[in-house]
């Protein structure tokens, strides 16, 4: 099996896996569906397709809400085996002997495959509307909450052009409904959309591709470097190449299989104040100026399905894309700070207010090196606060994170405050995009960073556990044999893991 091919693909998969409910009954895009879709995400319910969202086009929602989907969209047993896909490719070495040659020219046929392919005609293209038909009140684009300002395209893959290289880029920004023909486009400052339009001078062709496999979908969301096309990414995870067909209006390629490609153009002076949005910080992003997408041209399916998503207060559906994000590039993390074992964004820190990051500790110090790493990095440098914690430690049990904290930390010695570019949307720090950042050095310290002897960690003998293993039936205490052997467990996959 592969990922699903097209949006279609990946209903039936859903249908067939029991992860999906139609919704027939009448369901109004403006708050309603909002209320329905936070309750079922919260509850880690099915994906949603909206039959009847005031629209002639079905809305289909929650599609990324849980682990399971999101590992059924990858055709993965977890995500991090997604990770070792891409981080077998990063570490490639000189094949030794045949059984890895053969292996490394699979990998190597992988690569070739990641590269978008042209093809002659497309699905996305099937309906061709422009002139006074282009009208995207026809779709039932959401109106989220209600301070929003108005109904924004929230799952959108935005195609730009870097005008200097010709090098194309793909992200999800999301887009507020002017009217019928326009939209705002919300690239905020570290983003490479913006960077395209900022190297334009007059006006850029745009292209936005609504409802496409699920992988492409999650690949316009991956912080890939600017010079890295997304539909690349979205190629080697599929293990097929993102098909892409010339636009109707504009010099652009889009993805044939879409369900809706909207065309158009955005100039440089060409602003309007976008917001307040419901974000997914959890608070209402404020009214700020953005450049207007003026829309050329919709393509569609003839009986189109239209994509959305809400985020909101964490948790909501972009947990698990953010998720997918942590564990597949953990591989290319480790490429530059290879010292890192494990990390974890928590999804209440919405992704970028706090990393919990373990190492493996070799030299005074080694923890502020990779704060310091971690705030150089890709957009992970807009990280607020980083605690680093020793490899033994699962980042994801946030319990043993917060022991380390508590219990190995000397705030005047082990707290890093340092100063550094903030998250676009963050609304903390005094001044918009730049602030304070915290590192927390909650790693075992010796002498050479000025710590008195540090004491051993209680643990129980590996052969006192193993006999109360043995015996826990004997004890008629009843329940699982609770924790044994769970921290030799753990500290070993993580070796092993690495
Ligand atoms: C559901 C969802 C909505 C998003 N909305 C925006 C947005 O409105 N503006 C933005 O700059 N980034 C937004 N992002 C994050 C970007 O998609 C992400 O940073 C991506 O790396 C941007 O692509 P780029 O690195 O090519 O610029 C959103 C992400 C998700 C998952
Ligand atoms: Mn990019």
């Amino acid at each position: 099996m592969a990922p699903p091919g097209d949006l279609r693909d990946w209903i039936a998969l859903l249908e067939r896996e029991g992860e999906l409910v139609r919704v027939s009954a009448e369901v109004d895009p403006h708050l309603e569906v909002t209320e329905i879709v936070d309750r079922v995400v919260k509850a880690g319910g099915p994906a949603l397709l909206f039959e009847r969202p005031k629209s002639e086009h079905p809305l289909l929602i929650n599609q990324f809400g849980t682990e399971r989907r999101m590992c059924l969209a990858f055709d993965a047993e977890s995500l991090d085996e997604v990770g070792r896909r891409l981080g077998d490719v990063l570490e490639m070495q000189p094949p030794q002997g045949i059984a890895e040659k053969v292996k490394g020219l699979r990998k190597l046929k992988s690569i070739a495959d990641s590269q978008p392919k042209r093809v002659r005609s497309g699905a996305s293209q099937e309906v061709v509307l422009t002139g006074d038909d282009v009208d995207l009140g026809a779709l039932p684009i959401q109106t989220c909450w209600p301070g929003d300002a108005a109904p924004f395209i929230t799952l959108p893959a935005v195609i730009t052009k870097d005008p200097r290289t010709g090098g194309r880029n793909v992200g999800m920004y999301r887009m507020q409904v002017l009217d019928p023909r326009s939209t705002a486009m919300h690239w905020q400052i570290h983003k490479d959309g913006r960077a395209d339009y900022l190297m334009t001078d007059g006006k850029m062709d745009v292209a936005v591709a609504l409802g496409l496999d699920p992988v492409t979908a999650y690949a316009a969301s991956a912080p890939l470097p600017k010079h890295v096309d997304e539909f690349m990414l979205a190629g080697f995870l599929r293990g097929e190449p993102v098909e892409l067909v010339p636009g109707k209006t504009v010099d652009l390629e889009v993805p044939a299989n879409a369900e809706i490609v909207l065309e158009g153009t955005i100039s440089r002076d060409d602003l309007t104040t976008e917001g307040p949005f419901g974000d997914h910080t959890g608070y209402y992003s404020p009214a700020e100026p953005f450049p207007v997408f003026r829309l050329s041209a919709i393509t569609m399916r003839s009986d189109a399905i239209y994509p959305s998503i809400v985020v909101g207060k964490p948790p909501a559906e972009d947990a698990w894309l953010g998720k997918a994000t942590e564990r597949i590039f953990l591989p290319a993390i480790r490429m530059s700070v290879p010292e890192i074992v494990d990390y974890d964004l928590p999804v209440a820190g919405a992704f970028h207010n706090c990393c919990l990051v373990s190492i493996r500790k070799s030299f005074p110090g080694q923890a502020q090196k990779v704060m310091h790493a971690i705030w150089g990095l890709g957009l992970l440098s807009l990280t607020k606060a980083v605690v680093v914690v020793d490899e033994w430690v699962d980042v994801h049990d946030y319990d043993d994170v917060f022991f380390r904290v508590c219990a190995n930390v000397d705030p005047k010695r082990d707290v890093l405050l340092s100063e550094g570019p903030l998250d676009h949307l963050d609304h903390a720090p005094s001044l918009q995009f730049y602030g304070g950042k915290i590192g927390i050095d909650a790693t075992h310290k010796g002498p050479a960073e000025g710590a008195r002897e540090w004491p051993e960690e209680i643990v129980m003998s590996g052969e006192v556990r193993r006999r109360v293993d043995e015996r826990w039936e004997e004890y008629g205490i009843g329940g699982a044999a609770a924790g044994a052997d769970g921290d030799a467990k753990r500290s070993l996959s993580q070796l092993l893991r690495r």
